[in-house]
């Protein structure tokens, strides 16, 4: 489990026991330490003693983003605030941001994490690495800083939003390794691509989080730019980027479950669901100071796995993300994920793999629109060329989501490119 010596790792059993012993005193801890807590629990009739291990995990009490919300800004904080040593927030698109702290405890283990996940996509302290999520209030960036510093890499702190410089630097200093959204390695590499510089590259490696992706989209990037790709998970409530990576395999995200003791739950009954799965993923921390959590609904859709991955790691894998349970749309009672129409758009050469989903309601039928950019090899103007691709295109939606959407081609490098979380919906129903 040790970032530089992963194939050392605990048995099941071993990890089981490990766990069962951290939750018993995360229980006690934030009885006595989060009012929230202690009052959840006596309003449950529960007190710390009747958690004797991991098998009584669902007597315990969820905890959702409003209850951050409604604490805000740091009431669930379970130390003095001299205790806590650095703060972090995001800020969802509706109501007041959700703040996060960490004590100096805290910043170690997130380090370690982070770590871990590094060396599972192969970076050591040969690699000049690049971190290309935001510093600042968002975990991103000083995250994944702190994690490439702690393996011994040479970290160049990009942050986002100078693409330029971010590839001067990446052909000047040969860099070998890269953090950043999926979305942002995308158009990265369209640039990279524009300005002949593929073969002027030493990148060996991305970890590539914060969205969800397919795993389409891992070949097609790995293809385009000669590497191979990881994937890193993480939301800040429960600590940021670093509570799961997948490894060489891509069998799934080995969870970091020593320190984030994952379930995967049935939204509606909140039943564990059987192994693979799809379910809510939820997670208690063992091991936080600052904020610690019971049962945080992550409102993530996964499914989990214990069967052994050929890297030898024991940690459980969950699977690539199929979104969000609030990123699920039901059109006409159909659910679609995003990330169908990323899968299906990526087996279309003439297409590129940027896309835009209108949802609207008209005389009270929901429409669909999915806007594709063509790929400039492929950019047509006549009309005929056009239409052949619409259908082409329309079809190839229609079976893969069992729904008509109406498709618009628009013009190579139409569509907004994002070097942070990349916004694929749009969804006028909502307003009303
Ligand atoms: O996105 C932390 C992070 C930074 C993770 C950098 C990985 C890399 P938040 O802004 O709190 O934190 O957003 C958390 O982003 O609940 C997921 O819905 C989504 N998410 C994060 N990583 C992945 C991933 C960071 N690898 C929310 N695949 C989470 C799919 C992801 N979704």
């Amino acid at each position: 489990m040790i970032w530089n010596e992963t194939k050392e790792c605990m048995s099941r059993d071993e990890m089981s026991s490990l766990q069962s012993k951290r939750l018993v005193k995360m229980v006690d801890y934030v009885y006595h330490n989060v009012e929230f807590y202690r009052k959840k629990m006596q309003s449950m009739g529960l007190l710390p003693s009747d958690i004797k291990g991991i098998e009584d995990l669902n007597k315990l009490p969820f905890t959702t983003k409003d209850d951050l919300r409604d604490n805000y800004p740091f009431g669930l904080f379970a130390v003095p605030q001299s205790e806590i040593v650095r703060v972090h927030a995001s800020s969802g698109t509706t109501g007041k941001a959700t703040v996060v702290g960490y004590t100096r405890k805290d910043l170690d283990v997130w380090a370690e994490c982070v770590a871990r996940c590094f060396t599972m996509a192969g970076v050591t302290r040969n690699d000049i690495m690049q971190i290309a999520y935001g510093y600042g209030l968002f975990t991103g960036g000083l995250g994944a800083h702190d994690g490439a510093q702690k393996i011994g890499a040479t970290v160049v702190p990009m942050s986002t939003g100078n693409s330029q410089k971010l590839i001067t630097m990446m052909v000047d200093f040969g860099v070998t390794a890269l953090a950043c959204t999926p979305s942002y390695l995308l158009h990265i590499s369209e640039i990279l691509e524009q300005q002949g510089l593929l073969d002027k590259i030493k990148l060996r490696t991305a970890v590539c989080g914060a969205e969800p992706w397919t795993d389409e989209m891992r070949k097609e990037l790995e293809k385009r730019l000669h590497i191979t790709a990881h994937d890193i998970y993480g939301l800040s409530e429960v600590m940021g980027p670093g509570v799961a990576c997948d490894c060489e395999y891509h069998n799934g995200l080995h969870v970091n479950e020593d320190h984030f003791l994952p379930e995967v739950l049935d939204s509606k009954t909140f039943k564990p669901v059987k192994e693979g799965e799809l379910g809510e993923l939820v997670f208690t921390t063992l091991t936080k100071e600052g904020l610690p959590l019971l049962r945080y609904r992550t409102k993530d859709i996964t499914s989990m796995y214990t069967s052994p991955c050929p890297c030898g790691r024991t940690n459980v894998r969950i699977g690539k993300f199929k979104g969000r349970v609030d990123d699920m749309l039901i059109i006409r009672g159909v659910n679609v994920f995003p990330s169908q129409v990323e899968v299906a758009l990526i087996g279309i050469p003439e297409v590129k793999p940027y896309y835009m989903i209108i949802v609207d309601r008209v005389n009270n039928l929901d429409t669909l629109e999915i806007q594709i950019e063509v790929d400039e090899k492929y950019y047509m103007d006549e009309i005929k060329g056009i239409e052949t691709l619409t259908k082409k295109v329309a079809h190839v939606i229609n079976q893969a989501l069992g729904l008509n959407a109406k498709i618009t081609i628009v013009q190579p490098n139409t569509l907004k490119r994002s070097d942070g979380k990349a916004v694929h919906v749009i969804d006028h129903r909502k307003l009303f």
